[in-house]
């Protein structure tokens, strides 16, 4: 057998890509969390902005006992930033990727919905994981995040005229074609819109996109980086979106 047909049958391995800015506590608990479910051929990279809390370093030893690797940036630029720079890593690699999950350092995404996210990646092409839709929910956020979060999703919805209920989430599972085909230079969104424009890109060319329902829970440690400017952002290169896109 040539040694290209033994690197064929190899099985595929799947990303997991973790943002993370002083996620100290969390971390650990979400890696060992997918970890503990004992998934064959799954691989975590961080990508931590220099957290000012030494998330780094605690991503660092986690390195040392899990399939976990590490991407340290030098200052804070935004998640959207933080996902297209792992992506085009994992882009670069020489074997291809069965699929790329992203998901939040915060425990607000439960690992044990990862066996459904890989098994729906199957019969599509983008997975949401989807607050908003029969089977899914949020678990302790205020009324005001709530209102926050429905209106972002309807106005996205109707303004760039897509079927999909969650376009906010940030928990997704794409096959690395759909990375391939959105152009990610040319995202325009550095903070949490980018989670609208992918889907956005991924709908337009015509990929295959399910939602499968996830309950997301608050966090327990650490602080969000939610905040106004992201809000504007959002509201804005929304339009933005409609106009250019
Ligand atoms: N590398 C990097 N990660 C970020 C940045 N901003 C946020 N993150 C990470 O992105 C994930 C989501 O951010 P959160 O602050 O939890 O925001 P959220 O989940 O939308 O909002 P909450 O529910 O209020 O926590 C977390 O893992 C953060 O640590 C950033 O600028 N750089
Ligand atoms: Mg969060």
């Amino acid at each position: 057998m040539a040694f290209g047909e033994i690197r064929q049958m190899r099985p595929m391995s799947k990303v997991i890509v973790i943002p993370t800015y002083n996620e100290r506590q969390n971390l650990p608990l979400v890696v060992e969390g997918i970890f503990a479910l004992g998934i064959p051929d799954l691989r975590v990279m961080v990508v931590d902005d220099n957290s000012p809390d030494g998330t780094g370093v605690v991503a660092e030893k986690l390195a040392q006992k899990y399939p976990v690797s590490v991407m340290h940036r030098e200052k804070k630029q935004g998640i959207g930033a933080a996902y297209v720079c792992a992506f085009k890593k994992i882009l670069a690699l020489p074997e291809k990727q069965e699929c790329v999950i992203q998901m939040d350092a915060d425990m607000s995404h439960d690992p044990a919905l990862i066996p459904q996210m890989l098994a729906s990646i199957k019969t599509c092409d983008l997975v949401l994981g989807s607050r908003y839709i029969a089977g899914g929910g949020i678990k302790n956020w205020d009324p005001l995040r709530r209102l926050v979060s429905r209106f972002g999703n309807v106005y996205a919805r109707f303004v760039l005229w897509l079927p999909y209920r969650d376009l906010t989430g940030g928990y997704k599972c794409f096959r690395p074609e759909v990375l391939e085909a959105i152009d990610l230079d040319s995202l325009s969104s550095r903070g949490y819109n980018f989670q609208i424009e992918t889907t956005f890109k991924a709908h337009q060319k015509g990929f295959r996109i399910i939602e499968i329902p996830i309950v997301f829970t608050e966090r327990k440690f650490g602080v969000s980086k939610f905040n106004l400017p992201i809000i504007l952002e959002s509201f804005i290169k929304v339009f933005w979106l409609r106009l250019h896109g």
